[in-house]
């Protein structure tokens, strides 16, 4: 296997399980995040010679690029972009929502997300390769709180489309990944660090796991070159669908 997986996000949930399940079956990994010590804990379980360790904030567009500059050569030729590191912040309706709130979702969902993208464009193109966005139900599916999370997802799913069009005739496959709810560091994070909040989220709902969205992400990437999977929406059994919701004078 001669292969390159750049993966944000890799320090928890999704990325770090994807981080696992590449290096498994015997791709390298750029493992990205801001926890440094995660990231190296990744290499110390992995290998220095199949994952390589880059800290840096997604926000943060010159730290990105010194991140991509400092790729070693082993690492510089990828073939799979997965653009996962993401976040939402906060369940308040959109009249009581932190405006700080909002902007780092837009500044880490859409803004780091097309830039890491732009700047992969051409190794991408030139191998061949392959993009997955990790977009998510939010994206299709208003509901509550979801406001400018929802509004950023819908954008990734929309970007991925856009990009399919893009390159066309160039090989490069692009699929956004729409899960709905998974078990992972999510809603700690949505919730500013309420551990109990997200206990009682996820009891008894049998969320999907890291693992499985990492084995759906791992399908995507290891189908025949001839194939493209455009959007893949995900959620466990336990969860479905609800209805519009009325005020009543
Ligand atoms: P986690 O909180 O477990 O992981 C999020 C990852 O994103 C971490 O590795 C974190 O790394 C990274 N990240 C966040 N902000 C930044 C930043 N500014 N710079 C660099 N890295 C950053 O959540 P999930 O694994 O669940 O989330 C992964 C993606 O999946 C997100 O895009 C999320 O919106 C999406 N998603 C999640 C669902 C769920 O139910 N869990 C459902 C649908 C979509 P670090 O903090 O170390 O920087
Ligand atoms: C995460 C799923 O329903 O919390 O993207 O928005 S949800």
């Amino acid at each position: 296997m001669d292969k390159t997986a750049f993966i944000t996000g890799a320090t928890s949930g999704f990325g770090r399980a994807a981080a696992e399940r590449f290096a498994a079956a015997g791709w390298r990994v750029v493992a990205c995040g801001r926890r440094a010590e995660r990231l190296q804990a990744l290499v110390d379980a992995l290998g220095a010679e199949r994952v390589h360790a880059a800290a840096f904030d997604v926000r943060d567009a010159a730290a990105m690029a010194s991140a991509l500059d400092a790729l070693p050569a082993g690492f510089r030729g990828i073939d799979l972009l997965l653009n996962n590191a993401g976040l939402a912040q906060g369940t308040r309706p959109a009249q009581e929502a932190s405006l700080d709130d909002w902007r780092t979702m837009i500044d880490t969902n859409i803004t780091a997300l097309v830039t890491l993208t732009r700047a992969l464009l051409p190794t991408l193109v030139e191998r061949r390769g392959a993009i997955v966005n990790v977009s998510s139900t939010a994206a299709n599916y208003p509901y509550t709180g979801g406001n400018v999370y929802g509004g950023s997802k819908a954008f990734v799913s929309q970007f991925s489309l856009n990009l399919r069009a893009d390159l066309h005739g160039t090989g490069v496959r692009v699929t956004t990944l729409e899960p709905g709810m998974a078990e992972t560091e999510f809603t700690v994070v949505r919730t500013h660090g309420d551990q109990a909040a997200s206990d009682a989220l996820y009891a008894g709902a049998q969320p999907m796991t890291a693992a499985d969205i990492a084995e759906t992400i791992f399908w995507i990437a290891s189908l025949p070159p001839h194939l493209n999977v455009n959007r893949l929406e995900m959620m466990p059994v336990s969860q479905s669908f609800a209805g519009f919701q009325v005020a009543r004078a």
